[in-house]
């Protein structure tokens, strides 16, 4: 999975990077700024004490910072995503929006800042389907074959949604999956998760009473508060004080913890876990994934040669203590290619090369 920091300069991107990462800099590509958030899972820290492996390995998301232009670079009336941004974060599966709250009152304008950029990612996608709309008429085509029907009926339904200053995830999150839209990329059609990074002071606070003086949420989006500043340096401490400093400031939940669990509700992710003496591990597939699909997560061999999976839910396994128990107890199970994996499973794939 893909995740893009986005929001205006000087919102604390790069701060938030530090926080969700424990990097000071990731690799830069392309103009992009990429580095992993180590997956949080307590299930893969227990069974790794009980399997002592000699790798235990989180579920990981990927992360960019997307570099927006900065505003002293831009013109007036300049849009605040230019065409390499859009480029750039179109292979995104998710977008975190950080908005800048950290100023004395009143200065910050995070709810004015967010809706600005969610305006001109509404405004981009609007100006993509009308081009290809455009295109498509009679008079352009001039006898050429046009759209297929359903591309077509996508595309104007996009339309009404966009014209209605409606975000097409939003709207529609069915929709926005298709298959037919897949190549247009639209920046609205992938969950949105606004950050308000806010002040020191406001850490402690009831968070829907901090949300609410910040005139957030806009457009109805998912919104959480974090100080990106604070999360950055509790980061820098050694892990086993993170906890006791995090307390004493009154940070409720890492700022790591519920923009990863946020992320798996937006884009119905799950896990799944592998055991062994080697590595213990998580793995991320959507809900819903068959088994050898999921098999494909770990390698493509494993999913070509799929035979079966071996699946013991997480709960039972330490429940009963044991694999043995587990067997003994019926509740080790070999599941076939229609096997829908669920959170939890731990499995081991049989299959042959
Ligand atoms: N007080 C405070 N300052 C912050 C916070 N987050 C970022 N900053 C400062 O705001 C400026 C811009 O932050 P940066 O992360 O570089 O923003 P970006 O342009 O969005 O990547 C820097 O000087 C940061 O030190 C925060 O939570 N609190
Ligand atoms: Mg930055």
């Amino acid at each position: 999975m893909k995740v893009a920091l986005i929001g205006l300069p000087q919102s604390g991107k790069t701060m938030l990077f530090r926080a969700l990462t424990g990097v000071e800099a990731g690799r830069e590509k392309g103009g992009l700024t990429m580095g992993t958030v180590k997956v949080p899972d307590a299930r893969v820290d227990r069974l790794s004490t009980i399997y002592n492996p000699v790798k235990t390995t989180h579920a990981a998301i990927e992360l960019v910072e997307a570099h927006a232009p900065h505003r002293s670079e831009r013109k007036a009336n300049e849009s605040a995503l230019d065409g390499a941004f859009l480029n750039l974060v179109k292979p995104m599966d998710a977008f975190l929006l950080v908005a800048r709250a950290f100023d004395e009152e009143g200065l910050s304008e995070p709810a004015k800042d967010a809706t600005a950029v969610v305006d001109e990612m509404l405004l981009a996608d609007l100006m993509l389907v009308e081009t290809r709309l455009e295109r498509d008429s009679p008079e352009q085509r001039k006898g050429r074959p046009g759209m297929p029907v359903e591309e077509r009926e996508a595309l104007d339904r996009c339309k009404a949604i966009l014209d209605d200053g409606k975000l097409l995830y939003s709207a529609d999150p069915d929709l926005a999956v298709l298959p037919v839209l897949r190549t247009y990329a639209f920046l609205t059609a992938r969950p949105i998760l606004v950050i308000a990074n806010v002040a020191e002071g406001d850490i402690g606070a009831d968070p829907a009473a901090v949300l609410a003086r910040l005139g957030l949420p806009v457009r109805g989006l998912p919104t959480f508060a974090a100080c990106a500043k604070v999360e950055a340096e509790i980061q820098d401490l050694p892990e086993e004080e993170r906890a006791d400093f995090r307390a004493a400031l009154g940070v409720r939940e890492p700022v790591m913890d519920v923009a990863v669990r946020e992320v798996y509700a937006a884009l119905g992710l799950v896990s799944f876990l592998t055991t062994g003496e080697d590595e213990c591990r998580a793995w991320t597939i959507r809900r819903g994934t068959p088994a050898p699909r999921a098999a494909g997560a770990v390698h493509t061999d494993i999913e070509k040669g799929f035979i079966r999976a071996e699946v013991i839910s997480y709960d039972d396994f330490i429940a009963l203590g044991s694999e043995a128990a587990a067997k003994k107890a019926g509740k080790y199970r070999l599941e076939g290619r229609d096997y829908v994996v669920r959170d939890g499973d731990i499995i081991h794939f049989r299959f042959n090369i």
